[in-house]
């Protein structure tokens, strides 16, 4: 994605004059570089906290580099994003898909929130399909794919810090879901963490190498699939582990439940709740500084 916009190619992205966009740079509403030779640049990150914060309607998604993403600027269309989104996934209209996630954060949702939300309900009323239609698994294998893809341009919106807390985490070996450890990852970058995404099926034992390379602060694991008795006991283990060597396990998830045995670990039942945790981590590593 293009990092630094012209004062124009915001200005045309969000419908607004140049000479409008050029004022409010002016008066410290949108903070601004300067190229070598003097012209106002903005930083991508900053034009996407400009746009939450202003509520501005983003009119050419592909000034922003969102390319496949189409303007979603009828916020009062009719529907609430929850059922938007499933319809758009039950067709198959991925470009409907992307526009929602990225559209409903551009508004001013957080990541968690959208998580929580629309996501979680639409994959969940997709995941319950294939009871009464014979069609229902390869619309629900379908709609996986676009709200990854939904995802991944939500995460390319949001700027990593350079430095400062790592955070590691994937789903355990067995387990092939994609999408909740994504979304932890959005969730943690979005609160100010680096995120590494190891993704479904990973092995603990790599788990333990990621956690070691980059001396990560946080690891997070996503349980959905059924926690068996051995791996909760593994768990177990881990979670001491890293507990000793002042990191936290994360655990959430469906099947979080299976390992409700486990301690020394933070059980969250939702995005919100990683994001309030991630929050205070940042703040407290603020306050050390
Ligand atoms: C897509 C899907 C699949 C795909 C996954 C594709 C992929 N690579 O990702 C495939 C086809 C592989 C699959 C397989 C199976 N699936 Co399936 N699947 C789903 C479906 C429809 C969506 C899952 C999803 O991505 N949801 C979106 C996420 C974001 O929602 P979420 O998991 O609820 O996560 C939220 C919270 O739990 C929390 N959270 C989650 N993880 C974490 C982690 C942390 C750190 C934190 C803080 C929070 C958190 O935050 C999220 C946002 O709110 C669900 C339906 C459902 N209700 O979710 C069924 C579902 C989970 N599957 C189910 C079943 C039965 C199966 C199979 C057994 C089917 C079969 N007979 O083969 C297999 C088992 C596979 C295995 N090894 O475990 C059942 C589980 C029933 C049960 N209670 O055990 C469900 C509920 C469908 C149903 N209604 O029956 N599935």
């Amino acid at each position: 994605m293009k990092r630094l916009l012209s004062p124009k190619e915001l200005a045309d992205a969000i419908g607004v004059s140049e000479s409008s966009l050029k004022r409010w740079a002016d008066a410290g509403r949108l903070q601004v570089a300067r190229t070598e030779g003097g012209h106002r640049r903005i930083p991508v990150a900053e034009a996407v906290r400009f746009i939450r914060d202003t509520g501005a309607v983003v009119v050419r998604p592909d000034l922003l580099g969102l390319v496949g993403v189409p303007a979603v600027n009828d916020a009062k269309a009719s529907g609430s994003l929850d059922e938007r989104l499933y319809q758009a996934l039950l067709v198959g209209d991925g470009a409907v898909a992307r526009a929602l996630v990225v559209g409903g954060y551009l508004q001013g949702e957080s990541v968690a929130t959208l998580a929580d939300g629309p996501v979680r309900s639409a994959m969940g009323r997709l995941g319950e399909l294939w009871r009464h239609d014979s069609q229902g698994i390869f619309l629900e294998h379908r709609a996986t794919d676009l709200c990854v893809q939904a995802v991944v341009a939500l995460r390319g919106l949001i700027e990593p810090p350079a430095e400062g807390l790592v955070a590691v985490g994937g789903a355990p070996e067995q387990d092939p879901y994609m999408l909740p450890s994504m979304l932890a990852a959005t969730v943690l970058t979005s609160a100010g963490l680096r995120a590494v995404n190891l993704g479904p099926a990973t092995p603990l034992a790599s788990l333990r190498h990621a956690v070691a390379h980059h001396d990560a602060r946080v690891v997070w694991l996503a349980l959905t699939s059924t926690v068996s008795e051995e791996l909760a006991e593994e768990l177990g283990g881990f979670a001491r582990e890293l507990a000793n060597a002042g990191r936290t396990l994360v655990l959430g998830g469906q099947r979080r439940a299976d390992a409700a045995g486990v301690r020394r670990a933070l059980h969250v039942s939702s995005m919100s709740e990683l994001a309030a945790f991630a929050a205070g981590l940042v703040a407290g590593q603020r306050d050390e500084r």
